[in-house]
């Protein structure tokens, strides 16, 4: 028989900005937690942000973040991100480019690693409002490689480009 495998807390973060970006990541986040390794422990506000990097003239993202309690393994925990990704049909020609669904690992536990298959904590995430500020909004305790995640996002360049702030209406009917 094999061991109980350790809960461990992972914040995941979320981006569409393409098709009909609010039901994709409402899809996504049920999709995510639809197994018994993954418990869904918090959500973010979903924001509204301006695309950063990437081909020019792309539709502007919905982002947000949730953190989840799991007994996955970080590249298995990978894994299930990124079938979560196709299932909502998730392309990759152009990096940064517009896409579906985005569903990035900032941080599992306290775990680092500099894998170039999953970097952690995720290696650009301390520079992106995009997913400080609704993580910020979700835990305004949170911190992120020691430093306040709320300084970060007010801090990150792309703060400016945060245009607006919605709640997900989880389990609640139409
Ligand atoms: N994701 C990127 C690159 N740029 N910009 C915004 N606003 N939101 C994102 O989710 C995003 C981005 C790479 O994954
Ligand atoms: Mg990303
Ligand atoms: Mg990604």
């Amino acid at each position: 028989m094999t061991a109980p495998q350790p809960h461990v807390r992972a914040v995941l973060a979320l981006g569409s900005n393409l098709g009909e970006r609010e039901g994709t990541l409402q899809g996504a986040v049920a999709d995510l937690v639809d197994r018994p390794e993954v418990r869904l422990l918090n959500v973010s506000p979903v924001v509204t942000t301006k695309p950063v990097g990437g081909p020019p003239g792309q539709p502007d993202f919905l982002n947000m973040v949730i953190a989840v309690e799991t007994t996955l393994e970080p590249l298995d925990l990978l894994a299930h991100c990124q079938a979560v990704e196709l299932a909502h049909h998730r392309t990759r020609e152009v990096r940064w480019g517009a896409r579906t669904l985005d569903v990035d690992i900032i941080s599992y536990g306290s775990v680092t690693s500099a894998d170039p298959v999953l970097t952690l904590p995720h290696p650009r995430a301390a520079g992106r409002a995009f997913v400080l500020y609704p993580w910020s909004l979700m835990d305004p305790q949170a911190t992120l490689a020691g430093e306040s995640v709320a300084a970060l996002a007010a801090a990150a360049p792309d703060m400016a480009g945060i245009a607006h702030v919605q709640d997900v209406p989880q389990g609640q009917e139409p």
